[in-house]
């Protein structure tokens, strides 16, 4: 009998892997980050897959998320302050947000959905984020670094 249960949560198990093959991607909004800096996306950069979920939390409130760069054909976004907001990533690319209160500080992130089509376009909108910072310009770059 035990063996019987154990191979139907078995099968069962499989079904919501094959079917949930989406994987849900957390982006905390944080006033103070787990480095120490101030006014940041954690994790700010995440590589993902086609038909992934991006889950942008309100951990602290007084931010916001919205898309400044997307792939050719992917959908922007903007999620109201204080509130979470999830997207489903359904182009291949290089996308780049912000949260508009706290950009000029720096406060940007950069998703990864595949294969990085979209570089030299999203390097290009990445250069007129970062001509707006009094701080953090760096962040951009670094976090374009990590896209393979
Ligand atoms: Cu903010």
């Amino acid at each position: 009998m035990r063996k019987i249960i154990s191979g139907l949560v078995f099968s069962s198990a499989l079904i919501f892997t094959v079917s949930a093959n989406a994987t849900e991607h957390v982006i905390k909004m944080l006033d103070t980050g787990a480095d120490g800096n101030i006014m940041v996306f954690e994790p700010p950069f995440v590589k993902a897959k086609k038909g992934d979920t991006i889950k942008f939390v309100a951990a602290d409130s007084g931010h916001n998320n919205i898309s400044r760069h997307v792939p050719e054909g992917a959908k922007n976004w903007k999620g109201e302050v204080s509130h979470d907001v999830t997207i489903t990533v359904d182009e291949e690319g290089v996308y780049l947000y912000e949260c508009d209160l706290h950009k000029f500080l720096g406060m940007v992130g950069v998703i990864q959905v595949g294969e990085a089509k979209n570089l030299a376009a999203a390097k290009a909108a990445a250069d007129k984020v970062t001509a707006g910072m009094a701080m953090g310009a760096e962040r951009m770059a670094e976090y374009l670094s990590r896209v393979k």
